[in-house]
């Protein structure tokens, strides 16, 4: 079949299969044609067409989140790759390994009044593992090493975003068919991580784990968590999909925080906890804190730089013979959580065989008083993304799972992100259920806005959402409902929204 004739693109193409990528969500644009075409005709990959660049890459990170894979995705030249800018940041906190594909035009235009040109190469350095660059007509050769460094950084032993910036020149459309390139993996091998001498682990320990991403990797943790020694209490929050094997959840925890004694020995995982007062009381702990995982960055705490599965494997064959000390306390000074609808509904979903995605606001710390039963897998954007993007992120997990997928969701989050309800072969498996508590709830219940003048004004007011008229616009069944316990996932052929409101 006939192809683009630019090299550079059908290498990219190959590479990226070779690199196990199978999935690529593609916006539409004339300067990225060439990457287009190599990928849809190739066959190599499952497109996802999504036009708004923002949404594009949340999805992505949603695909990313529920197939435990790379996923890539590509764009146009000019401002087109900046609204790839708040899915990379959350990427590259959260650790999700996404490919960032930019066409740009040749050099010798930027800057040149020419449209739709900016200095794209290396635009999103702050928040992606690696940035390359390849011009029109690279040596195979070098294109070949460009590529495979990025794809490898994406996939590494820290995983991430990384950011392809491939600059074509006119003509971009089919001029001929292409032979055989030049793709050749190259993998980086040996040891992940550092070695580390775990052999100081028989002291009185608490493991805090924020959220850590379903897959492989949370297979390997919960196996060998449960082998754990008794000197090891574990307290996870929901999104670590840990929680129903914590000792207290994470809510009851913060609830009887002021009671607990400090341990010999802190141990935090996942990304940042959803509590501030545990995190605070983290900070000001006089014992010694260690966090574990594979990063690059440098905590105030002390870091064990293996994975978390490495480490409890390690810690499991420990024999030790203290046992907990701290939470005794507990038991003379114990402060229950109370539910609430949003809590309600969590426990309701939880042990369905799901992915339930939970926004941030109220939302995320309802979750912290369940304890999540398995199968329920969860997600969460914990790592910088806010309200932005939870419900493309929800939609493109829907888009490539086996699964149902119900996002639970603010109602400013989900007017934020309503973009999203665009997008294209949203299926009978999405559930998005819409807390309608008038605007950000949160403002209402934290110190800093809670007693504002302002609060209801600038704080929490609804920008305009005409909830029920949108799903119907958008072809999404609709339900509205004040009972939680009524409330039951979408069955049929399209997706629903359901609106959980306040009891009257
Ligand atoms: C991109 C972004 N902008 C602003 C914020 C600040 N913020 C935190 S929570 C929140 C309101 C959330 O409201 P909603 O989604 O209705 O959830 P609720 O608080 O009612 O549970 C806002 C604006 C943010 N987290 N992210």
């Amino acid at each position: 079949m006939e192809n683009t004739d630019k090299s550079t693109a059908w290498q990219l193409a190959s590479l990226m299969h070779l690199h196990g990528i199978r999935h690529v969500v593609v916006s539409p644009g004339s300067r990225n044609t060439p990457v287009i075409l190599a990928f849809s005709r190739s066959g190599l990959f499952s497109l996802h067409y999504i036009v708004d660049e923002r949404v594009a890459a949340f999805a992505a990170l949603g695909m990313a989140v529920a197939l435990d894979q790379t996923v890539a995705m590509v764009c146009t030249s000019g401002s087109a790759v900046l609204n790839y800018g708040p899915a990379l940041a959350e990427a590259y906190y959260s650790h999700i390994p996404i490919v960032a594909i930019s066409a740009d035009r040749p050099y010798c235009d930027i800057d040149q009044n020419r449209p739709q040109t900016i200095r794209q190469a290396n635009v999103l350095d702050h928040v992606i593992r690696k940035s390359v660059d390849i011009r029109d007509g690279e040596d195979s050769k070098y294109a070949n090493r460009l590529i495979n460094e990025a794809l490898a950084a994406a996939d590494g032993h820290i995983k991430g975003p990384v950011h392809i910036n491939m600059q074509f020149a006119m003509p971009l459309t089919i001029s001929g068919s292409i032979g055989s390139v030049y793709s050749r993996l190259i993998r980086p091998i040996g040891p992940p991580c550092e070695v580390v001498d775990f052999s100081d682990c028989t002291r009185d320990s608490y493991l805090f784990v924020g959220g850590l991403r379903p897959g492989q990797e949370l297979r390997m943790v919960r196996e060998y968590i449960s082998q754990i020694p008794s000197n090891f209490t574990v307290i996870a929050e929901a999104q670590s999909n840990l929680s129903d094997m914590s000792l207290i959840t994470a809510a009851e925890f913060e609830a009887n925080i002021d009671s607990i004694s400090y341990p010999d020995c802190i141990f935090i995982a996942g990304s940042p906890l959803v509590s501030a007062k545990t995190s605070r009381w983290i900070d000001d702990a006089p014992c010694q804190r260690f966090y574990i995982g594979c990063n690059d960055i440098v905590f105030s705490y002390d870091s064990l730089r293996v994975p978390l599965s490495t480490f409890l494997r390690h810690i499991a064959g420990i024999k030790t013979s203290v046992s907990h000390k701290c939470l005794p306390d507990l038991s003379r000074t114990w402060h229950e959580t109370e539910p609430t609808p949003v809590s309600r509904l969590i426990a309701r979903l939880s042990g369905k065989d799901i992915l339930l995605h939970i926004s941030n606001g109220m939302s995320i710390r309802e979750a912290q008083k369940v304890a999540i039963a398995r199968p329920t897998e969860i997600w969460s954007n914990r790592g910088v993304s806010g309200i932005d993007g939870c419900t493309s992120t929800a939609i493109g997990s829907s888009l490539v799972s086996e699964h149902p997928v119900v996002l639970i969701s603010g109602d400013m989050s989900a007017a934020y992100d309503i973009g999203a309800l665009a997008t294209e072969g949203v299926g009978g498996n999405f559930t998005m259920i819409v807390v309608s508590n008038n605007g950000g709830d949160i403002f209402r219940k934290v110190a800093t806005t809670c007693d504002l003048p302002e609060r209801e004004r600038y704080f929490t007011a609804m920008p305009k959402f005409p909830l029920q008229q949108l799903a119907a616009a958008y072809g999404f069944d609709y339900i509205s409902t004040d009972d939680p316990d009524s409330i039951e996932i979408a069955q049929g052929q399209r997706p629903l929204i359901i609106e959980l409101t306040a009891k009257k």
